[in-house]
């Protein structure tokens, strides 16, 4: 039987957060065994916000160094750079001429970051889920690993691959999000209504994987909490409840056996436990991280035979595609 297909990936607009890792690459790492796992560094999506070129050249390796380091292994999964791979920005193109401007414009992300830059509003960050949607759809993937944040834009991928089934032909299998409950949105250590965010411009609102471990003792002490003074997993307590699921994040142990350990105990003595606990988390990541560093070969061939790979069956994809919207053969 064949194995079923996943897609998913991150955008190297800066470092990534434990957000990320929590809510995303984390799950990634244990689905590479039973599954075709296709893992991407969405350098595309990406500048639908300005980025400094060189910056954005160093975050894509970094973001690549970071997946390897977090346990992404390129024997098991594919991994590539989304720019290395033409048949994304080729379907959608195609995609892009069956999306309605309407549902578009629904979309809560377009939304809330249209709202950050009213002014040269561009349309890059207006067809940004067409283009997710492409980078799903091109390897047929039945499942897509992604936090809770990403729910409206697969639910857009699904539309556009059924829109395109029925209007041509099979051609597209429609995928599913695998969202976990525990940790699908981390938020913010400094306003826990908003996500953890690696673009906030408040660095004491997300802790990166590549963060020391002074800076993670620090923002942890800042993290906003409240003045009721226990530690228990409620909605009248959002800090708490925040800093809770990422100790058990980075603990294994559930909610339940961490409310019981800290019962009678202050913010303070759990904050420091909780920096601890998330320094010592990172702490072979961060030391993979660096190997990685100083071997850029290793680095670049990791990518490249990564979008061999990826683009070998994305042409595949594309290819139908042309043909079906009635593009002559070339
Ligand atoms: P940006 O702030 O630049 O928009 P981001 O931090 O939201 O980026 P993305 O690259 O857009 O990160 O997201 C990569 C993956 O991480 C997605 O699957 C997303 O759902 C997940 N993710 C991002 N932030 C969080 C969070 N705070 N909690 C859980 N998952 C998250
Ligand atoms: N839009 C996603 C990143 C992303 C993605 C994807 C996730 C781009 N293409 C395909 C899953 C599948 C985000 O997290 N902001």
């Amino acid at each position: 039987m064949e194995r079923k297909v996943v897609f998913s990936g991150v955008q190297p607009s800066g470092g990534l957060t434990i957000g990320n890792y929590i809510g995303a690459i984390k799950n990634w790492i244990s689905l590479q065994d039973e599954y075709d796992c296709y893992y991407s560094i969405v350098d595309l999506h990406a500048i639908t916000v300005p980025q400094v070129p060189k910056d954005l050249r160093k975050n894509t390796l970094e973001v690549l160094a970071v997946y390897l380091a977090c346990g992404l292994e390129p024997e098991k999964s594919t991994i590539f750079i989304q720019s290395h791979v033409s048949a994304h920005a080729e379907l959608t193109w195609v995609l892009n001429t069956i999306s309605y401007m309407g549902q578009l414009s629904r979309m809560t992300q377009f939304k809330e970051k249209s709202r950050k830059s009213e002014e040269n509003l561009n349309a890059g960050l207006f067809t940004y889920p067409v283009l997710m949607a492409a980078d799903i759809l091109l390897y047929q993937a039945d499942l897509v690993p992604v936090g809770d944040d990403q729910k409206q834009h697969l639910e857009l991928a699904r539309d556009l691959a059924e829109r395109f089934n029925n209007r041509y032909s099979y051609t597209f299998k429609v995928p599913e999000p695998l969202i976990k409950k525990e940790g699908a949105r981390i938020m913010s250590l400094q306003d826990p209504e908003s996500k953890m965010s690696k673009s906030d411009e408040n660095e004491n609102a997300y802790i990166l994987i590549l963060d020391k471990p002074d800076a993670i003792r620090r923002k942890v002490k800042r993290a906003v909490t409240d003045s009721i003074g226990e530690i228990k997993y409620n909605d009248q307590q959002l800090g708490v409840k925040n800093l809770l699921t990422i100790y058990s994040a980075f603990s294994g142990h559930s909610i339940e056996e961490i409310e019981n350990k800290y019962e009678g105990v202050g913010y303070g003595k759990f904050k420091e436990d909780l920096a601890e606990i998330i320094i010592e988390g990172l702490r072979p990541i961060q030391e993979k991280f660096d190997d990685l560093m100083k071997n850029k070969d290793y680095l670049e061939r990791v990518y490249k035979e990564g979008a061999e790979r990826a683009s070998y069956i994305a042409n595949k994809t594309l290819r139908k595609v042309y043909r079906k919207v009635g593009f002559i053969q070339k």
